[in-house]
This record gives C-alpha cells, sequence and structure tokens, in this order.
C-alpha cells in the first residue's frame, strides 16, 4: 500500500487553517518572559529557544501530531537500526542503509539491531586505524602540515569542524583544504609549505571524483618535483576497492562505506583525519561522544528533549505553511564561520526533492534554501533586508555564554564576550516584536520568526551534538515530508555535461557533437 502524501495526513489542514492566524508577536501581551521560559527545550547542554517563532502550544501540539503521523520517530529508529530508508520505491533507487549514526555508536547504549552493530563494528577498526596513525605522528613528528584534498561532503564537513575547533590546533600542526579544481586552490594551499614536512589525505567516497583526481596528480607531480615520493606522504579516505583503495599508493587507506552518504561524513574517516590530525585522537573520540549523544536523543519521543524534532517542525511550519522559503542559520560564534555552508549542503542536497518515497511528484514546497553567515558581521550587511525586506527570513540563531579561548577585553563596561550575546538576544526580539513608528522607514513590522541553539561553550563534545542536532533534523523533515533525504540525483546532469564539454576541450572534433556546448566554448575565443 502507497503511503500517504504529507498533504494528505489528517493534521495538513488543521495546520494550515492555524497557519491563516498565527500568533502576533508585535502584541506586547505575546512575547512575555513566561513564553520564553515555557518555549524553552533542552537536551546535550543546549537549550532551545523558540518562544520567538510564530507558533502557541496549540500549533505545536498539531504538529507533533503530523510527525506522529508521518511516523517520524519510528523512521528516525528505523534508519538508526540500519533499516533500508534510502529508498524510492516502484523505481530503481539508491536502496541502502543510511547508518552515519554507527560511526558514532561506540559509547553507552549501542545499537543492538544486527545490520548497525555490524556497521559500528567496521567504523570502530578505523577508528582504531586512526588512533594508531595520530600515534605515530606524534610521535615520529614526520608531518606538521596536511593538506585535504576532496569536495562536496568530503570537504564541507570537515572544513567546518576543523575551523571550529581551530582553538585546539596541536602546536606547529596546520591543515590547508584544497577542493576547487581551478588551479588556483591547490596552489594557494601548497604555497611555502615544506612537503618534507607534508601529508597528504585525499579524500573521496567514490575514488573517481574529477576535482578530488585532477588535484591529487597535481599535488603528486609537485611531491615528485621536490625530489619525495609520494606513497610516503599521501593517505587515502575511499570506499574499500575504489580506486583509491591502492596501499601501493597511500601510506594508509581510511575506508568509508556505501551506508555513509558524503554529506552525513563527518564522524567517519573522511573527517576523522584531519580533525585527529589537526586537535589530536582524543578530540575526535569527544566530538564523536557529542554526536552520539545527539543520536539518542533524536530517538526520544519527549518534544521537550527530541531538538532535532522540534528543529524540524518548526522548520516544516515555516516552509510548508507559514510558506517561507528560506532560513537564515546566523551562529554568534567566529568559530562557526563555516558551519552555515556545511549545513546548506545538509540540507540543500538532502531534501531539494520534487518526488516522494513513492516517486510521486510532489504538492507542496519541500526543503528551504539555507545560506547564512557569522553574527553580529551579518548585522552590518544583510540584516536590513531580515528587518526590512518584502520576504520574511526565518532565522536560526547559535549562540554559546562562555567563549572558546577564554580571553576577553572589558571595554565601556562590558566584555566582549557580552556585546556578543546582547547582540544576538536583541536580533531575536528585535524581529519578532518589531517596533511601530509614525515615519515608515523608521518602522519595523516584526513577527519576523527566529529560534536559538544556545550552549555553554562551544568544546569538541557540543560540536559533535550540535552537528548530529542538524543531520537529524534535516532526516526528520525528510520523513514528514514523505521523500528521500539521503540520494542526489539531482547532481548528475550537470556532472554528465560537464565531462562532454572536458571531452571536447581533449578532442576539439567532439565539439561537432555537441554544438550548445561548442557555442559557449567558441566564448572563450571572443574574450580579450
Ligand atoms: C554528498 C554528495 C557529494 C559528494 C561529492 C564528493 O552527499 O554526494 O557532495 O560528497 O560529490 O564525492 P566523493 O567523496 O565520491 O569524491
Amino acid at each position: 500500500m502507497e503511503a500517504p502524501r504529507f498533504t494528505e495526513l489528517p493534521s495538513y489542514e488543521r495546520l494550515k487553517q492555524l497557519a491563516a492566524h498565527p500568533i502576533d508577536l508585535t502584541d506586547p501581551s505575546a512575547l512575555t518572559p513566561e513564553r520564553v521560559k515555557t518555549f524553552t527545550a533542552h537536551a546535550c547542554g543546549y537549550q532551545f529557544l523558540y518562544g520567538t517563532e510564530r507558533v502557541d502550544a496549540k500549533v505545536m501540539e498539531t504538529l507533533f501530531a503530523l510527525a506522529k503521523e508521518a511516523h517520524a520517530l519510528e523512521k528516525m529508529g528505523k534508519m538508526q537500526a540500519g533499516g533500508v530508508v534510502n529508498v524510492i520505491h516502484h523505481f530503481p533507487s539508491e536502496e541502502r542503509s543510511v547508518l552515519h549514526t554507527a560511526t558514532r555508536d561506540q559509547f553507552d547504549h549501542p545499537q543492538t539491531a544486527k545490520s548497525a552493530a555490524a556497521a559500528a563494528q567496521l567504523a570502530k577498526h578505523e577508528i582504531d586505524k586512526l588512533k594508531s596513525f595520530c600515534h605515530v605522528v606524534n610521535h615520529t613528528k614526520k608531518f606538521n602540515d596536511l593538506v585535504a584534498i576532496g569536495i562536496g561532503g568530503s570537504d564541507l564537513g570537515p572544513r567546518a569542524h576543523y575551523i571550529a575547533l581551530e582553538h585546539l590546533l596541536k602546536p606547529g600542526r596546520k591543515v590547508h583544504f584544497v577542493s576547487n579544481v581551478d588551479p588556483d586552490d591547490m596552489a594557494a594551499a601548497l604555497k611555502g609549505l615544506d612537503l618534507a614536512k607534508t601529508c597528504v589525505v585525499v579524500v573521496s567516497k567514490t575514488g573517481t571524483t574529477l576535482e578530488t583526481q585532477s588535484n591529487e596528480e597535481y599535488a603528486r607531480q609537485r611531491f615528485v618535483e621536490a625530489g619525495l615520493k609520494p606513497q610516503r606522504h599521501f593517505i587515502s579516505v575511499s570506499m574499500k576497492g575504489s580506486p583509491m583503495d591502492d596501499p601501493q599508493r597511500y601510506l594508509e587507506c581510511f575506508y568509508i562505506w556505501d551506508w555513509v552518504g558524503g554529506r552525513y561524513s563527518t564522524t567517519s574517516m573522511v573527517g576523522g583525519v584531519t580533525l585527529g590530525f589537526a586537535f589530536g585522537f582524543e578530540v575526535f573520540v569527544d566530538f564523536l561522544k557529542g554526536a552520539h549523544a545527539m543520536d539518542r536523543v533524536a530517538l526520544s519521543e519527549n518534544g521537550n528533549e527530541n531538538l532535532p524534532l522540534l528543529g524540524a517542525l518548526l522548520s516544516v511550519w515555516n516552509r510548508s505553511f507559514l510558506k517561507y522559503p528560506t532560513l537564515a542559520l546566523i551562529p554568534y560564534s567566529q568559530a562557526l564561520a563555516r558551519y552555515p555552508a556545511h549545513i546548506q549542503q545538509v540540507e540543500m542536497e538532502s531534501n531539494g526533492k520534487h518526488i516522494d518515497q513513492e516517486g510521486r511528484f510532489v504538492d507542496f514546497s519541500t526543503g528551504p534554501v539555507i545560506w547564512g553567515e557569522p553574527g553580529t558581521n551579518a548585522q552590518h550587511s544583510f540584516y536590513q533586508l531580515i528587518h526590512q525586506g518584502t520576504d520574511i527570513i526565518p532565522i536560526e540563531f547559535i549562540g554559546f555564554a562562555e567563549s572558546q579561548y577564554g580571553e576577553d577585553h572589558t571595554f565601556k563596561g562590558t566584555t566582549l564576550q557580552q556585546k556578543l550575546l546582547s547582540n544576538l538576544f536583541a536580533q531575536a526580539i528585535a524581529l519578532a516584536t518589531g517596533q511601530k513608528n509614525e515615519n515608515p522607514d523608521k518602522d519595523f513590522r516584526g513577527n519576523r520568526p527566529s529560534h536559538l541553539l544556545l550552549g555553554k561553550q562551544l568544546t569538541p563534545t557540543t560540536l559533535g551534538a550540535l552537528l548530529a542536532y542538524f543531520e537529524h533534523k534535516v532526516a526528520f523533515e525528510g520523513f514528514i515530508w514523505g521523500i528521500n533525504s539521503f540520494d542526489q540525483e539531482g547532481v548528475q546532469l550537470g556532472k554528465v555535461l560537464a565531462q562532454r564539454l572536458i571531452d571536447c576541450f581533449a578532442d576539439p572534433h567532439k565539439k561537432a557533437q555537441y554544438p550548445l556546448g561548442a557555442a559557449f566554448m567558441d566564448q572563450l575565443g571572443e574574450v580579450t
């Protein structure tokens, strides 16, 4: 029997009606201190404040009913137990388990389901290999620098999380990321490096991504030119049996598996090698612990604790019922400067889908556009549109009570950290309540929703929990919309056409077979 469409779920119509008259946050009696307290949930060291969203108790109750009707929690349970959730019924599809949770299911309450336990065992083997690798690097002092080559899911997560923990860098270590096939990316990364003391990790799940292969060959050539043997400096992270699973070419081969999606791979060796090298093995383990704790929370039936489910429900409310097309992710934390880019991929590649899991074209809007920059910088650039523009942009804020370095300065009676937090809280309030003014240019309409994930400090553990929060939030959205959040067919067409153009560059005679591409290529000759 076919699953009902999202729009056929019993609570859908009720939510549509409720969305016609959401709470007016500009009413002075609406956003009270009591409301802020009531609409707060907490787990894994985070307070989740959503009193500034356009929801009331009735809306929340109905959203939870919607999640129940969509079997969201059962689907999360099935996913973490190794069930085949990456599937489109009635059509050929990837038909796989989705078990990034197994990569960190190494601690308390491990999954007992057979496939999940077997996956966790495989992951453990790689974690043990990483431990030895980190030990050797520490004791031989062989490498100071690591060049990490990879793209998409093999780059964004490791890069964002490396930046997030840079304050913990081991003395003398540094990581340089190369993703773009633009030759300037590699040239800039290698500039000034002592290659004799440099390790290169090539990360590609498939081992066949052209950008990554091209960059690897470029880097290998530079090592050869410097009189060094690349196989003593290069390590790979890839699937068993891929072209990069080759001990002749690599000092070490780490493995991932088809049940870890690229954008969900940060807690596998895709992120592990980079984070372990940079910060030490123990830091990586703490990161895994944090992610695992949030994995457990995502299975909880307690709506006041299950932050990923709560985040997803607010997302579904804003997207499907209030019809807001984008969501800004604004961390008030410089360490999370690249986080929006990573979560942008996690959300947009997962939920940018136009069919549901039954293969039917959807009659509702799926994943929002995700974008963002760190606050307070963002306040001095695009916040004008957020406060007074004609589109309403919901915001997901992230903030921390304490800084990472623990160093600060008092200026005009307050610390920088206090100023940072004041700005964060003020924005959430100002966006919600607005401010009336007779001068329309100074009038703020308010009712611009946001919620805030507030933690004590950004540490390896809270960072792991944050990552898993977003991964599961995105998965819950997909479960509720009834779409497959785990494939990415949408990126294939562009890749295929790019290859046809690459073939035309290699053999200009082929241009005749691809006149449209040739028309673009011909313009190169017109550039002066
Ligand atoms: C992520 C995507 C995609 C992928 C890259 C790199 O979920 O599948 O971003 O990670 O295309 O792929 P490889 O790791 O196979 O090189």
